[in-house]
């Protein structure tokens, strides 16, 4: 059983990771930058309020966010475990998520923070080359991780749920580490 948020700045792995432990674990992974891409596509009414935020590198308005998390959490199929994969990204989300899991008996084991210096994050989203993977957003998106993402780092130590894991090495060697310093 594993209920584990992911921390890190964009392009640190925390999809890669998540999807990874997931898929081992059998359990879902909620990633609410890939719930927006698919509602970006799909143009319905949460995909055309995100978008322009997502183009922009900017996080998309709690309101919109916490939504769908809550309906997510909410399905039957996360009852013996969940990964959220980019929530919550600011101190307000991670107020709204205690009082979401409060409300449904559960907690969150451990957030994983995935750090990675600037420059490789940058390398590594130039080749990937998502649409928002084109310099100045990147450079907005670190920005925005510095100012309202970082501070939760602080937020889950304080709570003793922190692993900050070393995410510059390989994809194989980012997993044990996290398996490792979970205990899993
Ligand atoms: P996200 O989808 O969360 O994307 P990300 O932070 O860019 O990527 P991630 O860290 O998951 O990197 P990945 O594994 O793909 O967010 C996108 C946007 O959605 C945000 O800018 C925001 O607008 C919006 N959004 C999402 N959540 C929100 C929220 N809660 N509130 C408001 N807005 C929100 O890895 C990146 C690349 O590196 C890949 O190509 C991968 O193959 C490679 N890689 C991974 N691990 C590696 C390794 N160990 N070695 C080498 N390469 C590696």
């Amino acid at each position: 059983m594993a209920r584990l948020i992911f921390l890190g700045p964009p392009g640190s792995g925390k999809g890669t990771q998540a999807g990874n432990l997931a898929k081992t674990w059998q359990i879902p992974h909620i990633s609410t930058g890939e719930i927006l891409r698919t509602a970006v596509t799909q143009q319905t009414p949460l995909g055309q309020k995100a978008q322009s935020y997502m183009d922009r590198g900017e996080l998309v308005p709690d309101r919109l966010v916490l939504d769908l998390v809550q309906e997510r959490l909410h399905q039957s199929d996360t009852e013996p475990g969940w990964i959220l994969d980019g929530f919550p990204r600011n101190v307000a989300q991670a107020e709204a998520l205690d009082r979401m899991l409060s409300d449904i008996h559960q907690h969150c084991d451990a957030a994983i923070n995935l750090e990675v210096p600037d420059e490789v994050i940058v390398q590594r989203m130039l080749a990937r080359g998502r649409k928002d993977d084109n310099e100045e957003t990147i450079r907005r998106r670190l920005e925005v991780y510095r100012d309202e993402t970082a501070p939760l780092v602080d937020f889950y130590h304080q709570r003793q749920q922190l692993a900050s894991i070393n995410g510059n090495q390989s994809m194989e060697a980012v997993t044990s580490a996290i398996q490792q310093a979970i205990g899993a």
